[in-house]
């Protein structure tokens, strides 16, 4: 059972925010062996930097193949007041995020969810959810079967994850990378509700009893300011 967690330190330029900050962007193209090393990445549990991508999970070892083939549990994008690492018994269907016996507490997370592994409270083995309080009862949870994704199809995957801070609305997108982009998720979401304003942002994963690949390939985040009105007395 393996448990990871890599978060970048960020502030969060929330859109309601009363306060005018900076926008921040940042991005990886790619990623190499120093990324871990360097001082931009948090990596901590499993994660593995290599050249061309993150694992965010130790990789299943080769010919390592259950027939018939199953994979768990997914991986999350996370925004977190700090940068602790993941909670104890937040392996398998907690994705690396909750510890199971903290569920229902006060936290300050906002997660979206990639779940490969179908668990009493999921719907199936190949959802989107968004998660604030509980893994176990999510805000929002979008089966992907209808879509054509298949999140263990071992293909690119694209995840386009957009908060509207005027609509209060959050978009999750996602694709096949070659593929034109779907929107899986529209959720109503006063962020300024679930997260505080100084956040880390990154990813979480776990693995259960069977193994899964959890790599990060290239990541852009991007805030954008308010736009401004004048007004003339
Ligand atoms: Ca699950
Ligand atoms: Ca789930």
């Amino acid at each position: 059972m393996l448990i990871l967690l890599l978060l970048l330190s960020a502030l969060l330029n929330q859109a309601s925010s009363s306060h005018s900050s900076e926008p921040i962007s940042f991005t990886f193209p790619s990623f190499s062996r120093e990324s871990c090393s360097n001082d931009r990445l948090i990596c901590t549990g499993a994660v593995t930097a290599y050249d061309g991508y993150l694992s965010l999970t130790s990789e299943p070892l080769p010919g390592n193949s259950n027939s018939p083939p199953i994979r768990q549990d997914g991986m999350t994008f996370i925004l977190a007041p700090n940068n602790s690492p993941s909670p104890p018994s937040s392996y398998g269907s907690y994705l690396g995020l909750r510890d199971e016996y903290a569920e229902g507490g006060n936290v300050q997370q906002l997660a979206v969810e990639l779940d490969t592994y179908k668990n009493d409270f999921d719907p199936d083995g190949n959802h989107v959810a968004i998660d604030t309080k509980n893994v176990t009862n999510p805000i929002a949870v979008q089966s992907l079967n209808s879509t054509g994704v298949d999140l263990k199809s071992g293909r690119d995957i694209k995840v386009r994850i957009e908060y509207n801070g005027q609509m209060r609305l959050l978009y999750v997108n996602v694709h096949y990378s070659d593929r034109p982009p779907k929107t899986i998720i529209k959720q109503s979401l006063n962020i300024s509700d679930v997260v505080p304003s100084s956040v880390f942002v990154g990813f979480t994963a776990a693995t259960g009893a069977f193994s899964e690949s959890h790599q990060i390939l290239d990541w852009t985040f991007i805030t954008t300011p308010l736009p401004s009105y004048s007004l003339r007395k």
